[in-house]
């Protein structure tokens, strides 16, 4: 079992204009994309028990910003701007997809992508556009299925159902869960899923305190050969 993190600790450290503005970093970091209204800043507030950690939107569209916040030593979260929303000029959407594919690709404490689609309308183009970046660039994806309480129970699983069925086709590992803000559904397993995705600086930690055993086996003037695994 991993250790579990505890996200109510979670703070804003700082917005940056654009992902090549984003603070260099030693930590891993979390990206939360999906489409202008979403329901991404909802779920990042309900996943760190917060009323207001994160604007949610009168006007969709408008947080053009990359918000950056920590979650623990080394344990990030970053708040991708939505995407997709129709009054952005062409030329800025352009910019936008170019940065973001580039983040997707080349950060390399970059290691999960939570990509959050209303389930009344999952799998957009840029929905689909943004999971294929991840896993071209072997990015583990949680698509969450938001706002979930819309639909009754039946439409619900069935939706997962199709959504489930639709991931296999990216070739990753995509996996689809449902959530809803409104009604704490699905926060669990996004909690889960984070911790395992940052667990490697929880890892370090543990191995902190066996140091010098690691640092004699890693050493050749000191290996004697016999490492059992
Ligand atoms: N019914 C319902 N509405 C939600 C839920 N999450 C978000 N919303 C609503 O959807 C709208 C957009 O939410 P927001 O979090 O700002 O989306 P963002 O633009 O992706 O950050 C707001 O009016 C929210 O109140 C949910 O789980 N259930
Ligand atoms: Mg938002």
């Amino acid at each position: 079992m991993n250790p579990s993190l505890n996200y109510r600790n979670t703070h804003f450290i700082t917005s940056a204009p654009d992902i090549r503005h984003l603070p260099p970093d030693t930590g891993i970091e979390v990206a939360f994309a999906g489409r202008s209204n979403a329901g991404k800043s909802s779920s990042i507030n309900r996943l760190c028990d917060h009323k207001s950690l994160v604007k949610v939107s009168k006007t969709p569209g408008r947080t053009q910003l990359i918000n950056l916040f920590k979650v623990d030593e080394g344990c990030h979260i970053v708040d991708l701007p939505g995407y997709g929303f129709a009054q952005v000029p062409l030329e800025m959407k352009k910019k936008w997809q170019q940065s973001l594919g580039e983040y997707l690709q080349k950060r390399e404490q970059l290691k999960g992508l939570v990509v959050l689609m209303d389930i009344r309308h999952p799998l957009r183009e840029l929905d689909q556009q943004i999971i294929f970046w991840a896993v071209d660039s072997n990015l583990p994806v949680l698509a969450l299925l938001t706002k979930c309480d819309k639909l009754k129970s039946g439409a619900r699983k069935a939706e997962l159902t199709k959504v489930r069925a639709a991931a296999v086709d990216f070739g990753g590992n995509v996996e689809v869960e449902l959530y809803s803000s409104l009604k704490g559904i699905g926060v669990d397993k996004l909690r889960k899923k984070l911790d395992s995705w940052y667990f490697p600086v929880f890892e370090t930690d543990v191995e902190t305190a066996d140091d010098a055993l690691i640092d004699a086996d890693a050493n050749p003037a000191t290996d004697t050969g016999e490492a059992s695994e």
